[in-house]
């Protein structure tokens, strides 16, 4: 596949979506070419900005016809450089195909196009009592197209599962032009491979997702944060062992003094506590009722590993702990830009393998800073690498082997991308990269979608 997009081709793509919608002047391309942490760049020959799945479709076979790369990218907020495009490629953003279709109350299912924001499809969602069931800090850019792309997790996983959990059906543009729609959404429909689930966490390379049919949660009013205190991740992973049993746990977070106070520095936010501990756990319950009672009742009982624990119900009480967490990307994203590596390993080894990365990170770059958090649940850190830009491969390299030797995964939520594509054998066999290699040249034999992301055809 040849990145040079030709002026003919330009020339096509503006008939296809109106003059309006292909952006070509090099100052309006910016955003679009550099990714959301600023380390990922490229240099796109156009954005275009289709407003159906006809008109994706017919970008699709304009550019295959004439060999040019696309890019799909949503809300630009991906970490692994997914969404940038290679030079002289084209930018197809999706962010026009952003309609929230009624909610359908009986199935608790809503259709949704792939640009529409994480943020309005919770609020639609929440109008009906209703609400879905992934959620996370860039919620106000996100698309739920780039959230099913990538199989996006966030902070209620331990309760809802991934987005793969909550997509019952997407349409999506195949690389020939063809569109591929299984948007009826039933619960039950064993006929044949799944290929919503395999387009779930493809980041863009078998297919443009254009719509997607989602299952909504329960929405639950009433709900409870608590930020405790701890010794460290030993004691945090006991923490959340013992809040599991809450049948109402919506969310259980980690992080560092170290991340806190460039948290506090970042946003000016007073100290949680009167003195500084080594470890935080978040944890949110929610319910119909007020869940609160259980959760104090779950911290008393958990004697002294809670070192201090403080609880909020009311919104802005919530959200000022949340804050403490959530804020923790672009505290550290002001500090320069970092290497991120989105890891996790078992539960049990959470703690072992936190005490080995730093000393693991400075065996090869000692002046790097290394900050890590994240939803000790499911033993997913955020590795951020501070300082390190110019030994990245180093950094990411003494990481990811560390992760693998203690069987994790080298992404857990953020997706192979293009800054963990050299690394993925450290988490899967030579079976599964060719089968996924044989998937990949199946779908998309000529390397259209995507290419340098993830997997490339044979
Ligand atoms: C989070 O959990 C996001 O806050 C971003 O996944 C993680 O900043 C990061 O590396
Ligand atoms: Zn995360």
């Amino acid at each position: 596949m040849s990145a040079q997009a030709s002026a003919t081709l330009l020339d096509e793509l503006r008939g296809l979506v109106g003059p309006a919608h292909l952006i070509d002047d090099p100052d309006r391309l910016a955003s679009y070419d550099t990714d959301w942490t600023g380390r990922f760049h490229g240099r796109a020959a156009c954005v275009v900005r289709p407003g159906t799945t006809a008109e994706v479709a017919g970008i699709v076979r304009a550019c295959g016809r004439a060999g040019a790369a696309l890019c799909v990218q949503g809300g630009n907020t991906g970490l692994v450089g997914a969404s940038v495009p290679v030079d002289g490629g084209i930018v197809l953003s999706l962010l026009r195909l952003a309609e929230i279709e009624p909610v359908d109350p009986v199935a608790a299912q809503v259709t949704v196009g792939a640009g529409a924001r994480l943020c309005d499809v919770q609020r639609v969602a929440r109008s009906h009592d209703l609400d879905v069931g992934v959620d996370f800090a860039a919620r106000e850019s996100c698309t739920i197209g780039g959230m099913v792309a990538t199989n996006a997790g966030g902070e209620r996983v331990l309760r809802y599962g991934t987005m793969r959990a909550q997509v019952a059906g997407v349409e999506a543009v195949l690389a020939d032009g063809s569109v591929l729609s299984r948007l009826v959404g039933l619960p039950k429909d064993n006929t044949g491979y799944d290929l919503v689930s395999l387009l779930t966490g493809s980041e863009g390379t078998l297919g443009v997702i254009t719509r997607v049919r989602l299952r909504l949660v329960p929405l639950l009013p009433a709900r409870t944060v608590a930020l405790v205190a701890v010794a460290g991740v030993a004691e945090a992973v006991t923490l959340v062992q013992a809040a599991r049993r809450l049948p109402t746990l919506d969310a259980a977070e980690l992080f560092f003094a170290e991340g806190l106070a460039l948290v506090r520095a970042h946003a000016g936010l007073a100290a949680p506590f009167s003195e500084p501990y080594p470890a935080y756990v978040l944890l949110e319950c929610a319910d119909h009722a007020d869940p609160t009672d259980a959760l104090v009742s779950m911290l008393e009982a958990a004697g002294d590993l809670v070192l201090d624990a403080v609880a909020a119900s009311d919104p802005s009480g919530r959200h000022a702990l949340w804050s403490y967490r959530e804020l923790h990307t672009e505290s550290v994203s002001a500090q320069g830009v970092p290497v991120k590596l989105d890891v996790a390993v078992p539960l049990s080894a959470l703690a072992e393998f936190c005490a080995a990365l730093p000393a693991a990170v400075e065996s090869v770059v000692p002046e790097a800073r290394t900050v890590f958090y994240g939803h000790v649940n499911e033993g997913n850190l955020h590795v951020n690498v501070l300082d390190a830009l110019a030994q990245d491969e180093a950094a990411t390299d003494v990481v990811l082997r560390l992760v693998a030797s203690y069987g994790g995964s080298i992404s857990a939520e953020h997706g192979v991308g293009r800054a963990k594509r050299a690394w993925l054998s450290l988490s899967r066999s030579e079976a599964e990269l060719a089968s996924m290699q044989a998937i990949k040249t199946a779908l998309d034999p000529a390397g259209l979608l995507n290419p340098g992301v993830l997997i490339d055809p044979a």
